[in-house]
């Protein structure tokens, strides 16, 4: 049966994040994808010019058309904008949902705030409790325990704080880390570590998002959690080390890895 999966993001137009990413990953996975658009960078590799999230009634317009013909293998959340946005998103998943993928998304590289404070509430409050796996990346896993995150022991104490409010599984992304950028992921309550070399390139975009959506096809094609997210790291970094070095700034990765 052919697997399929649904982002549930924003716009990047520059192709190397948000649903852009996402799509061309799934792709690449084999995966049937689809999207429902949360809100609309402005942005190329250098700069986000701008951020318009779209009204939590065209998001779950949206939601409602695709869940309502093609039900997907798996589902991707990242940059969501509001709460209210949440709510939606949340409300039309509501009845039965297949696994969730969350890049709990709330600052661009570049500070642009992709999810507000009222947001980040209702994230927590609404899908944690749904969440098969939540991928939050240093600042983000401080933003969510409230300790500073920067190392092995810390991330793993943070997955363990995070799993408790309500995730299944948490994957601490190690990318920003200045000893190594191993992740730690806790699954289903045991420690897996996916150690990996830190990459000195300015071709990092959407790795957060390459990341997340690799992972969600892998489950969409049956993986269990450690083994999706294991071969979604291997991915992601030969996709760091071939990056088509595009644009003057913070370039995106190469989406065609073969697998
Ligand atoms: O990687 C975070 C991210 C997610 N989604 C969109 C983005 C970005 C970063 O720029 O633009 C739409």
């Amino acid at each position: 049966m052919q697997p399929t999966a649904l982002t549930i993001a924003g716009s990047d137009p520059s192709g190397g994040a948000g649903i852009q990413a996402d799509l061309k990953t799934f792709h690449q996975f084999g995966v049937y994808g689809m999207s429902v658009v949360t809100l609309i960078t402005v942005q190329n590799t250098t700069e986000v010019r701008r951020c318009e999230a779209l009204s939590p009634s065209l998001i779950r317009d949206q939601l409602d058309a695709v869940l309502g013909d093609i039900m997907p293998t798996v589902i991707k959340i990242g940059a969501l904008g509001t709460g209210p946005n949440v709510d939606a998103v949340a409300d039309g998943l509501a009845t039965q949902s297949p696994p969730l993928v969350v890049d709990p998304v709330a600052l661009s590289s570049q500070g642009t705030r992709l999810l507000d404070q009222c947001g980040l509430t209702t994230l927590r409050k609404r899908l944690f409790p749904i969440i098969s796996l939540l991928t939050p990346n240093l600042d983000e896993a401080s933003l969510l325990t409230g300790f500073d995150v920067v190392d092995r022991s810390t991330m793993e104490r943070a997955a363990i704080a995070i799993a408790d409010q309500g995730p299944r599984c948490v994957l601490v992304k190690g990318g920003h880390r200045t000893d190594s950028a191993t992740d730690i992921l806790l699954a289903d309550g045991v420690i897996h570590e996916f150690p990996a070399d830190l990459i000195d390139t300015r071709h990092t975009h959407g790795t957060g998002c390459v990341l997340a959506s690799a992972s969600a096809a892998l489950i969409a094609k049956g993986h269990d959690i450690p083994t999706a997210v294991s071969k979604a790291k291997q991915f992601v970094t030969t996709a760091i080390q071939t990056a088509p070095k595009l644009g003057r700034g913070n370039g995106p990765l190469n989406l065609h890895v073969p697998l």
